[in-house]
């Protein structure tokens, strides 16, 4: 039961709660066998971004949009173009994503590929980025890599593995003094002998090996399916080497789901660990005491409506986290120490199992926000005024659905 200091204790927890939206999770994606499009879908970077801005308008804590470099930004849409749209909607520009995949040049890879050519562009495009992060004032560079072989013997891993810290510590180099690089790992897909970035250790590694400003992106979907996700967050944790999230869900890969629509309590478990650390460092009210953690979403999901997808995963991560800043840690602490297994488990599912609803509202009342930002989103007719707009939009443009979102 969620008592006066209960609702308490989850209503501060959200206070510091902030998640970043991705700019292509409006845009209409799906899986590598096809598209279902939605008329609401966004066209270009400013729907993008107006989709954004009515999500943080609605669920008050998503202030920022992820960018991919190659989708947001051209010639006609500069980076000082999309900064200022962003700030016509409310939101600002957040983690700028390179895009080291799409390109035919980056066939066998991009910082790990055996062609100088493609590691060089691959350098100066993150290079790029970096200035572009300086542009727009965003203070973080976020990099996936697609590198990886597809059969024994193509390449040498070792080789690919020192290409890596040398482009990284380059890429480094550039950053300024404010600026933070994370690394994201995936164990597979698209390469499927080996990647070169494929778990939270050689992410690390290579972070570590980059710079002082250089973090891990833990992707919660980019794991295989019996690791134990929150174990990683608690050694990043301790290490202070935990730079951020991509939230997502899966059942069985990088399925892209919204955040815990398969498995909730994974979602609370690593958010324990994170309000477990904080307790340790001076309590939740203490400064500091939580580190700087970049929370993101990344989901690609298929058939939802977009903005409806992305209102799920913003309130199930707030639901989650303040569920998971209802353990009482010095009971907790108590029953560890004495061994008592089941009392310490049983603590962890009397904060999972009770019902934060009130503090959500509360939390939302404060600040003006409606109760449920998915109802209001349902009545405020927003989505439907999208599909009209820009069904209209593309007809007027010639552009056939899904085929450009640049
Ligand atoms: C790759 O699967 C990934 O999770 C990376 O974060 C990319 O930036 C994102 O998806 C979009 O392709
Ligand atoms: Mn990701
Ligand atoms: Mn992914």
């Amino acid at each position: 039961m969620l008592n006066d200091q209960l609702l308490e204790q989850a209503v501060r927890a959200l206070d510091h709660f902030e998640i970043e939206t991705p700019s292509w999770g409006y845009a209409d994606t799906g899986t590598r066998f096809g598209k279902f499009f939605q008329e609401a879908a966004a066209i270009d970077t400013a729907d993008k971004l107006a989709d954004a801005g009515h999500v943080h308008r609605l669920t008050g804590c998503c202030p920022s949009v992820a960018v991919h470099v190659l989708w947001d930004f051209s010639d006609a849409s500069p980076p000082a173009a999309v900064a200022e749209a962003a700030e016509q909607h409310g939101v600002r520009v957040g983690s700028i994503n390179p895009n080291l995949f799409q390109d035919q040049q980056y066939k066998l890879g991009s910082f790990g590929s055996p062609d100088p050519e493609a590691r060089e562009a691959a350098l100066e495009h993150c290079v790029d980025s970096v200035r572009i992060g300086q542009q727009v004032g965003s203070n973080l560079v976020s990099l996936w890599f697609a590198d990886g072989t597809n059969y024994p013997g193509q390449d040498s891993i070792r080789a690919r593995k020192q290409r890596f810290e040398k482009l990284l510590t380059e890429c480094h180099g550039a950053l300024s003094e404010d600026q933070m690089l994370l690394v994201e790992y995936k164990p597979f897909e698209p390469a499927f002998y080996h990647t070169d970035v494929a778990d939270w250790g050689m992410a690390y590694l290579l972070a570590k090996k980059a710079g002082s400003r250089a973090r891990v992106l833990v992707d919660t979907g980019h794991h295989y399916l019996a690791q134990n996700i929150e174990q990683i967050v608690a050694w990043l944790l301790d290490e202070r080497m935990l730079g951020g999230f991509h939230f997502n869900d899966r059942r069985y890969a990088d399925d892209d789901l919204t955040l815990g629509s398969i498995d909730p309590y994974q979602v609370f478990r690593i958010f324990n660990e994170i309000h477990a650390y904080a307790h340790d460092h001076g309590g939740p009210s203490a400064e500091n005491a939580y580190p700087e953690i970049a929370y993101m979403v990344d989901q690609s999901h298929n058939l939802k409506p977009k903005i409806e997808a992305m209102i799920q995963t913003v309130t199930m991560a707030q639901e989650l986290y303040a569920k998971a800043a209802l353990v009482d840690r010095d009971r907790l602490a108590g029953h560890q120490a004495a061994g008592r297994i089941v009392d310490a488990e049983e603590e962890l599912r009397r904060a999972f199992r009770t019902d934060v609803t009130p503090a959500l509202e509360a939390w939302r009342k404060g600040r003006g926000l409606a109760a449920c930002p998915l109802a209001a989103h349902r009545e405020s007719g927003y989505a439907e005024q999208a599909a009209k707009d820009r069904t209209r939009r593309r007809k007027e443009l010639g552009i056939t659905q899904g085929a450009s979102y640049a």
